[in-house]
């Protein structure tokens, strides 16, 4: 058989034009593919929900990759470690209640399990903006993430989502266009985005899981982005929170959903 690029090329445009127009309509738009987006992600695409991640950068992972300050070993407790054990992952026991696991095979495995329990991928595409129905986030605006980094002037694609959840890290994207959009109106003690503390692991991991939930009308906050928003510190580099968030944020998206 001769190789046709043009056969190579015409697979690929379908294939991932099936997927687009089949995630024009979600149960749940994931943004940020760091640890919580990950397992949020899986868990509600396990159950059956139709869910897409977007994810501003070529690949997933977040800042897991780096373990910390680029050492690429992640520590977790008890329970982040029994999350781990779940997806597969090689945990260490390091006594006292602290465990270890290698950062690489952490976030492939989180990766691998997500897409293959059916969550839809989109990297490379940045969240800039939601779309709104009387004082709801009812879905995501999206764009190239090339496309804003050169500062092109292209409008972006809509798509609808029943949920969505802002597992955008420290900068919080979603929750600072919907506090833009409608100041003062979030579920805080402000209702404006209470901001990062400094670091104090301890309080963090306590924090990050309680802080979970959700913060406007169809909008969730799960990983780092529960404690920007709600004003707890960070952690450093300490992943179970993360883990438990993005599952305890699951837990919450499909009670909500099965309504
Ligand atoms: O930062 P990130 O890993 O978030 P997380 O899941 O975990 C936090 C930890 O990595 C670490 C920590 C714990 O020790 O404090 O920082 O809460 O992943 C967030 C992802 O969101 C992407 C970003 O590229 C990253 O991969 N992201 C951010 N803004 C957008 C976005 C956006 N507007 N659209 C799409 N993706």
């Amino acid at each position: 058989m001769e190789l046709d690029e043009r056969r190579i090329s015409a697979v690929i445009v379908r294939r991932f034009m099936d997927r687009l127009l089949d995630s024009m309509d979600l149960d749940v738009a994931i943004v940020g593919g760091g640890p919580a987006g990950l397992v949020a992600g899986h868990n509600l695409a396990r159950e059956g929900f139709k869910v897409a991640m977007f994810e501003r950068k070529l690949s997933l992972g977040g800042g897991m990759w780096g373990g910390g300050m680029m050492f690429n070993q992640i520590v977790v407790q008890e329970e982040g470690a029994q999350v781990l054990r779940e997806f597969g992952v090689r945990v260490l026991d390091e006594g006292e209640g602290y465990y270890s696991a290698d950062s690489v095979e952490a976030v492939s495995t989180l990766i691998s399990s997500a897409t293959r329990a059916g969550l839809r991928v989109f990297n490379c595409v940045t969240a800039e903006d939601v779309t709104m129905r009387e004082d709801r986030v009812v879905g995501l605006v999206i764009t190239w993430t090339p496309v804003e980094m050169a500062g092109l002037h292209v409008d972006p694609l809509a798509i609808r989502s029943r949920f969505v959840i802002d597992a955008t890290g420290h900068d919080i994207n979603v929750v600072r266009v919907v506090e833009r959009k409608v100041p003062g109106k979030l579920m805080t003690p402000t209702g404006r985005a209470e901001g990062e503390k400094s670091l104090w692991s301890h309080r963090a991991e306590e924090l990050t899981l309680e802080n979970t939930r959700e913060v406007f009308p169809g909008l969730y906050v799960a990983g780092m982005s529960a404690n920007a928003t709600f004003g707890g510190p960070r952690m450093g580099p300490i992943f179970g929170g993360m883990l438990l968030s993005g599952r305890k944020a699951a837990q919450l998206v499909s009670r909500a959903l099965r309504g």
